[in-house]
């Protein structure tokens, strides 16, 4: 499928040349001597060599992208969740032997250096670390591509527990030296803001011109993005904010000084922190000037300098494709208008025109409070030239909706750009909708959501705009990293081609039945354990068992995802142990491990943290459980433990609510290294137990029909917890505050109001028929050979999910852009 070219690294380096360039980057890059070199001078030392190797292969890229002038796809993201970088830079240059044969002569431990990495965390959660995925396989499939985002001084936040509450810590991940990233202020562009318009002087059609009453420099920081052992090596476009000269001059020239630096800082703050909301909106002004800022100054770094100088911009369309990673890029379609309008004089008509043909939107969500809305009169503030031009792309757009459908006011109001209720505002979706020339979900039945309800009116103007590409991950990080030991036993029995060309997977599927083959599986599934139980031990204290079945649900805490369905679970075991109607030892052995952090200002998320680690604490200082079970909820959750916990775990939890989870890619991380979901029918769980066959996966819940259906008829949440003994009895349980020392008010007393009252996700409903799968999940965990039988399967049908294949689909279904054959 994919055609790699040979191993350069192995061909052309050696590891007396590897060792060379380590101490050269120690001597004159760190000024240190070996003896002396502290651990970080090593890593900073290490990663420096690593980057060395794939330098020449990146500037070869780039000069074959200038020749060729093929199209390109600019991947528009406000997060890119990159996790850590020196590994999967020397899989990728074929460098791992290397390295680690030159390193163990010098007596340095590689593992030592690994764990001091402190990993980009320059996104939320599935959003960010998909635009991540997305980039490694657009390079590993030799596609033109460049990704742009914002280089976050303040990553995501670092999560800590004070009292078993969640507590914000700010990430400095930028405090030990930045080895991966390559700043060029001198091709700094710069991005305006503010100010009003007048007349433009042009005379074309719709010109205004547009005077900015400030502005912020963008200095682009590249990373490498390379692809798998290919030879090519895209690049990564951060930008970080500046103070202009203009401001270095006021600070000068002013007799306020404090005042002048005051106002640098202004500016710098547009690139300072990640705004930690996952699927909700933030709606503050600073977000709005990070959107505009990173978008601005992407086009114009792809027009001025990408671009040839004479290149017909009428012809664009055949040159790229910018794809729109939610609605947060979406400012970029007013932005080409304007440049096209006010600065290169087209007519309106000519540039809008081009503009449909140019941008393309993914929806990563079904919440309709998710979508992002900006009020008319902020946007107008920050961006008045902007705003004028949504409004005439409104006013165009609703004629044609009245012309398709002539007398239907009302759904030229559903349709506008523009929201009149409950203030003037600009729907961004809507915009993305209008504006692009595809819209897609991200799992079928997210797609199949968005054109029947979410986005209904317009998928019944332009059915063709509409499709799905179902999500993915590497394999590169999630499998071949992450968990070496499978990566050995799937190669021994394939041989290596999977990296590359994940259905290959299907190869193992005879060999579920063959013992020896599963007895290998069951050996490294538990060393993964033991080593996930090291890794706890050493970053978190806690201590967990070796063997007992490791129940994984990990995801940002968000109310739809149901953290409190599990938690029910948990506590439900609990209380059936402690009355004496569970045996003990009919207890199947758990680990059941969360991570999760919720957004700073989620105030029920924080209580269902709060009430998670009360719940775990009681537990696990209960003797009486004989150790049975444990829970296990490590702080800070991210890309680095991920790679720790997923190859470890037994049960993946994707518990959503039907129709409400649009994809999930911890769903297919977890199923790809052996580990079977109890999951309801919902995002791209819907295609995992299609493959995987319904004998190999746990489902439980109502179907997305009979959850709208119960909401239309009236959901009564009290109805269930009066009529089902065993979730009176745990509901009861939680509230009594038995786990939280006698504490009834607080986080308890809000929890089990919501649910009882409300219950908007409705995890009540769901209740009876999640504890029946796992029961389910217990006795076929207690049949270890068909457990694994089981395992093996889902790994061996799971290659679907490779972000591979997202990106044929993204080619052949939206970009049109093709491969390109690599320098060799
Ligand atoms: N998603 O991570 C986010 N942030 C948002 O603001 C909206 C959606 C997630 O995107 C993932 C990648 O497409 C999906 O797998 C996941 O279901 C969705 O919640």
């Amino acid at each position: 499928m994919i055609e790699n070219t040979p191993p350069v690294a192995a061909r052309e380096h050696t590891v007396e040349s590897f060792t060379r360039e380590f101490l050269r980057e120690l001597n004159f890059g760190q000024g240190v001597d070996l003896d002396r070199a502290s651990a970080n001078d090593k890593y900073l030392a290490l990663s420096r060599t690593v980057r060395h190797y794939l330098t020449t292969r990146w500037l070869e890229t780039l000069r074959n992208q200038y020749r060729d002038q093929a199209k390109t796809v600019a991947y528009l993201s406000a997060e890119f969740l990159l996790g850590p970088q020196l590994e999967n830079a020397m899989l990728a240059a074929d460098l791992d032997e290397i390295a680690n044969e030159s390193l163990r002569a010098l007596g340095v431990d590689l593992d030592e250096l690994r764990a001091l990495e402190i990993e980009p965390g320059l996104g939320n959660g599935g959003l960010g670390r998909l635009a991540a995925c997305f980039i490694d396989s657009l390079a590993t499939l030799n596609v033109p591509s460049v990704g742009y985002g914002i280089r976050y001084e303040y990553g995501i936040f670092r999560q800590t527990f004070e009292d078993g509450a969640q507590v914000e810590k700010p990430d400095t991940w930028l405090r030990l030296g930045s080895p991966w990233e390559l700043p060029h202020p001198e091709h700094a562009v710069e991005v305006s803001f503010g100010g009003h318009t007048v007349e433009a002087e042009g005379g074309n059609d719709g010109a205004r011109t547009w005077v900015p009453d400030w502005r912020v420099a963008a200095v682009p920081y590249n990373y490498m993005v390379p692809g798998y052992r290919n030879g090519r090596v895209n690049t990564l476009r951060l930008w970080s904010a500046r103070a202009t000269h203009e401001f270095d001059l006021q600070i000068f020239n002013a007799g306020d000084y404090a005042e002048a630096v005051r106002a640098r800082t202004f500016a710098e703050n547009i690139s300072k922190v990640l705004y930690p909301e996952d699927s909700t909106p933030q709606g503050k002004e600073l977000r709005l000037q990070q959107q505009y800022f990173f978008v601005a100054a992407s086009l114009r770094d792809f027009l001025e300098t990408v671009l040839p100088a004479d290149f017909d911009l009428h012809r664009l369309p055949d040159r790229i494709t910018w794809q729109l990673n939610d609605t947060h890029p979406v400012i970029a379609v007013p932005e080409l208008m304007r440049i096209l309008v006010d600065e290169r004089g087209w007519d309106w008509a000519d540039a809008w025109a081009v503009t449909q043909k140019v941008f393309a939107y993914t929806c990563h969500t079904l919440l309709p409070e998710a979508l992002e809305v900006w009020s008319v009169d902020l946007l107008g503030r920050l961006l008045p030239r902007h705003l004028e031009i949504i409004y005439r792309i409104n006013e165009e757009f609703i004629e044609e909706v009245r012309a398709a459908f002539p007398g239907d006011e009302l759904r030229v109001r559903r349709m506008s750009i523009i929201a009149e209720q409950p203030e003037r505002a600009v729907r961004m979706a809507h915009l993305a909708t209008v504006a692009g020339f595809k819209v897609n979900g991200v799992a079928e039945l997210h797609s199949q959501l968005l054109a029947d309800k979410v986005l209904h009116d317009f998928a019944q103007m332009w059915p063709g705009k509409f499709t799905n590409v179902t999500n993915g991950v590497t394999p590169r990080r999630f499998v071949r990293l992450a968990n070496p030991g499978l990566s050995g036993l799937i190669t021994e029995a394939i041989g290596d081609g999977w990296i590359t060309d994940l259905e290959q997977l299907r190869g193992l599927e005879p060999l579920a039945d063959d013992a020896e083959f599963r007895r290998r599986f069951r050996e490294i599934k538990a060393a993964n354990k033991r080593h996930f139980a090291d890794v706890l031990l050493a970053r978190d204290g806690i201590e967990i068992a070796g063997d007992a079945m490791v129940d994984a649900m990990v995801k940002r805490l968000h109310e739809y995802k149901r953290q409190s369905l599990k938690l029910l679970h948990i506590v439900s075991l609990y209380e059936g142990i402690t009355s004496g109607r569970i045996p003990l030892d009919a207890v199947t052995p758990r680990t059941f491990v969360f991570g999760a952090k919720a957004a700073p200002g989620y105030v029920r998320a924080k209580e269902t943290i709060a009430l998670i680690n009360a719940v775990g604490a009681t537990i696990n200082a209960d003797a009486s459980l004989q150790g049975r079970l444990k829970v296990a909820f490590p702080a800070n959750y991210n890309v680095t433990l991920a790679e720790d916990l997923v190859p470890a775990a037994d049960l993946s939890e994707q518990i959503s609510l039907a129709g409400k989870e649009a994809s999930g890619t911890g769903n297919m991380k977890f199923a790809l290294n052996g580990a079977l979901t109890v999951g309801t029918d919902d995002g791209a769980n819907v295609e995992i137990r299609k493959l995987v066959g319904d004998e190999n996966f746990f489902l439980f819940g109502m179907t997305e029909p009979e959850a709208a259906d119960l909401s239309a008829r009236g959901y009564d949440p009290g109805a269930y917890y009066e009529s089902d003994p065993q979730l009176k009895a745990a509901l009861d349980l939680l509230a009594s505050g038995v786990f939280t020392g006698g504490e009834r008010g607080g986080a308890v007393a809000s929890i089990f109001a919501s649910l009882t009252e409300r219950d908007r996700f409705m995890a009540l409903a769901d209740f009876r028929s999640y504890m029946d799968a796992q029961s389910r999940v217990d006795a076929a965990y207690a049949d270890h050979e068909a457990w694994s039988r089981s395992a093996v399967l889902n790994v061996a049908r799971t290659g679907f999910f490779s972000s591979d294949r997202s990106i044929q689909d993204y080619l052949d279904r939206i970009w049109g852009a093709r491969p390109v054959t690599q320098n060799r």
